[in-house]
């Protein structure tokens, strides 16, 4: 409240960050560690006979995210407090979250995340913070009080969206932001006319349907399919949203035409860009401004980070399902494509093929409104998620877009919170930092761990870093044997890929790999092997059946070589079931070896990457994504790099890519593969497999086989470090050393500076002091 109050009285410049999901993993942690009483809590908790890590594992996660485009505005969102940098996150408050993942037979199973089931102690329902979001109906003109012709929307159906407020506190300082909800309600007085009519039954389902808007989100990680449902949902947080941000700049400062000196908006990814429509319309309709205002205060307000190139997830919404839901909204951005479109043919005399592909309406077979196309146009900045995508945003998927607006694209390569993936998933280590730094000052400035390079070679140092390591994966061996009765030897090496299953991802590249070393096992080659436990998580889309059949596969191989003793001594594979924020925070601490093993050019950024680095794995990659930038931080050789670059991957794709040439003149991948078609690990059936393995072999368009030699000879490299144990934990330690840069503190700081232009604003504690 304290935070608020001065935010409201000192006209503080406000970021209000616009998300359809938020990956929030359990608060109570966090919360006490930004308010440094974790201990205080675990003494109360004792004099009260209450375990406080037994409080902890109690706690349900708000999952309101899929993964990593979720997760960055988590971290956002505390970082934008512990920076001091006042801000709103808007999002849903969806009933259900990402659904609980089980594995059964081999097979994810999906189960409802009923997360609300025994109340949420961390919000603040508001329920004088109401909106109405309307949809459907028809636009009329008409003549207002002044004789101006003007536009106004009467849609067929409206509902409400009330406020739930959840504090988000900062490391060590007394600012809280907020993060606004909205809940989908009917309106209170919902249609009367049915009820008088006797139409009970009728009147209460339009009541249940209103309240389906925010029931549960959309556990599409990257590809988009266009439900309506989903474009409902968007049109609702936005609305609610932009109706807010007016009601606050009007309680506050006053006439709108500074709304764009007050806020800025960060639309994360293409799901809230309705807003700049929606902005709009409120501006032109409901406070009868004209165009040209309306625009620029529009355009000045909105920025947009772009999170994937991959096509199928780029969003596209047809026409005429947009015009059903949202006329006015559609009528607008008609205007705004007009308007823009007349630019760029000024610009481009007679390239009308440019014209054409910079639209914000796909022509040719069934029209389309383009969301990213919309996102650009109407904002005033747009940035990728890391140098590589970024260079590849302007070069390929907004080329047209940065020759005409250069000045507009931006890099802020991502970051994540220290406090959560270092202080509370990894105490042990945390403790060592400090004992060894001499201070806790990493924890708020983590480019202050370069402090331990001074120490790496200090044999004291390396034992008790390899004591932290051990202790770390004995707690997941543990972990692990309960919750899926596989054995995991804390000797050997872990050997870790957490992200959602995608097949740019590559798991079968890993699981390959597996493979190969089950088989040089039996064939009497372990020579070059060190022990090792193939540990994946990570949920797959409900119905994208590939990634579902690689976990499939996953399992199947680790039946097969969990019971054999012959190789279970050398290797095992374990799947840690339901891979979200809590069960995330077992595993960083507890890996050796990371996998980032994307195509390159695929993986906008990563953060995973980060959140591995940051707890002394190293890391075998591709140059894709952050990985050449955490490589460039980290040192070349302290990280195992393998692979195609971005450009002869592209190369080799318009070149004519034939993965069967491979398959034919690689003995030992061709053995893998066969294997798998064998029915070795599908008690006997051949054909289970076959999408995945023919897939691979006819076509692989994420390049697997093209990668596999050298991946194969990287993870021997891999090994043999491994085995050179000083070598291996001063490697660690420089890892850790040097990763101040992927802190979510750097990133916010590089928004406020170069795309929000805002500066932080102190809050003075008022009741007493902040830890
Ligand atoms: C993800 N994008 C990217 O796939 C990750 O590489 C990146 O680290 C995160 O965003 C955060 O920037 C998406 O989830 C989406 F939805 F855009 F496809």
């Amino acid at each position: 409240m304290e935070s608020a109050q001065v935010f409201k009285t000192s006209h503080a410049r406000t970021v209000c960050y616009l998300s359809a999901e938020y990956l929030l993993g359990p608060h109570l942690a966090g919360n006490l560690v930004n308010l440094g009483i974790t201990e205080t809590a675990r003494e109360v908790g004792e004099e009260l006979g209450l375990d406080l890590d037994a409080i902890l594992e109690e706690e349900e996660e708000p999952g309101l995210g899929n993964g990593g485009l979720g997760r960055l505005a988590a971290c956002f969102m505390e970082s934008l407090s512990t920076c001091h940098i006042p801000a709103i996150g808007y999002g849903i408050r969806y009933e259900f979250g990402i659904f609980d993942q089980a594995i059964e037979d081999g097979w994810q199973v999906e189960r409802t995340d009923n997360w609300l089931r025994n109340g949420n102690p961390w919000e603040i329902p508001r329920p004088k913070i109401r909106f109405s979001v309307g949809y459907g109906g028809y636009t009329e003109s008409y003549r207002d009080d002044k004789g101006r012709s003007r536009q106004r929307w009467q849609p067929a159906s409206v509902i409400n969206g009330m406020a739930y407020d959840t504090p988000i506190l900062g490391y060590g300082t007394a600012n809280a932001n907020l993060l606004r909800l909205w809940k989908a309600e009917a309106p209170a007085s919902f249609d009367f006319q049915a009820f008088n009519t006797g139409d009970y039954y009728g009147a209460v389902y339009a009541n249940i349907q209103a309240e389906t808007i925010s029931k549960v989100l959309y556990p599409n990680d990257e590809p988009e399919a266009g439900k309506e449902l989903r474009l409902k949902q968007q049109y609702f947080f936005v609305s609610c949203s932009m109706q807010d941000m007016i009601r606050l700049h009007l309680n506050t400062v006053g006439p709108l035409e500074t709304f764009a000196d007050k806020f800025v908006a960060q639309l994360n990814d293409t799901h809230p860009a309705l807003a700049v429509a929606e902005l709009m319309r409120l501006l032109l309709d409901e406070h009868a401004m004209n165009w040209e205002q309306a625009w620029d205060i529009t355009h000045r307000t909105f920025c947009y980070t772009n999170h994937t190139l991959l096509p199928e997830a780029l969003e596209t919404w047809s026409v005429s399902l947009f015009e059903r839901l949202l006329p006015r909204h559609l009528e607008i951005v008609y205007e705004i494509n007009r308007r823009f479109l007349d630019e760029v043919r000024m610009r481009f005399l007679g390239d009308e093929a440019r014209v054409w592909r910079m639209s914000l309406i796909a022509e040719g077979g069934e029209r389309r409104v383009r969301m990213a196309n919309l996102a650009v146009v109407g904002s005033r900045a747009v940035n990728g998620v890391a140098e590589l995508h970024s260079a590849l945003v302007k070069a390929t998927l907004f080329k047209d877009f940065a020759e005409l607006w250069p000045e507009r694209f931006h890099n802020v390569t991502n970051g994540v919170t220290p406090r959560r993936f270092m202080v509370v998933a990894n105490p042990r280590l945390s403790r060592l930092i400090t004992a060894t730094c001499g201070h806790e000052d990493w924890i708020r400035d983590l480019e202050r761990v370069r402090e331990l390079e001074a120490h790496v070679e200090d044999a004291g140092l390396q034992e008790e870093w390899r004591a932290v390591k051990r202790a770390a994966k004995q707690d997941l061996a543990e972990w692990m044997n309960q919750a899926t009765g596989v054995r995991l030897d804390p000797e050997s090496l872990f050997d870790v890929q957490a992200k959602r299953f995608h097949e740019y991802k590559r798991q079968h590249l890993k699981v390959l790999h597996i493979i190969r070393c089950y088989q040089r096992i039996k064939q009497g080659q372990s020579q070059d092997l060190v022990p090792r436990a193939f540990i994946f998580g990570g949920k797959a889309a409900p119905g994208y059946f590939m990634a579902k059949l690689i976990i499939k596969l996953i399992n199947a191989v680790g039946e097969v070589v969990n019971n054999d003793p012959q190789v279970n001594g050398w290797i095992r594979v374990a799947f840690l079931p339901d891979f979200n924020v809590k069960n995330g925070q077992r595993l960083y601490p507890a890996a050796d070896l990371s996998e980032q093993i994307s195509l390159a050019g695929k993986e906008a950024s990563g953060t995973g990457n980060m959140k591995f680095s940051m707890n002394g794995a190293l890391t075998i990659g591709t140059l894709d994504g952050a990985n050449v930038e955490i490589r460039e931080a980290v040192g070349a050789e302290n990280f195992f790099l393998f692979g195609m670059t971005a450009e002869e991957a592209l190369q080799r794709q318009m070149t004519g890519y034939r993965p069967w040439e491979i398959y034919r003149n690689d003995a030992e991948l061709k053995s893998d593969i066969d294997l798998i078609n064998s029915g070795l690990f599908s008690h006997g059936d051949t054909q289970l497999f076959r999408p995945l393995t023919d897939n691979l072999v006819n076509h692989d368009p994420f390049m697997v086989l093209a990668d596999y030699r050298a991946y194969l000879d990287c993870q021997k490299t891999v090994s043999e470090t491994y085995k050179d144990t000083p070598r291996w934990t001063r490697m660690s330690i420089l890892n850790v050393a040097r990763i101040g840069r992927f802190s979510s503190d750097r990133a916010i700081r590089e928004y406020a500076a170069h795309i929000w232009k805002v500066t932080p604003k102190l809050i003075e504690p008022a009741g007493g002091d902040v830890a």
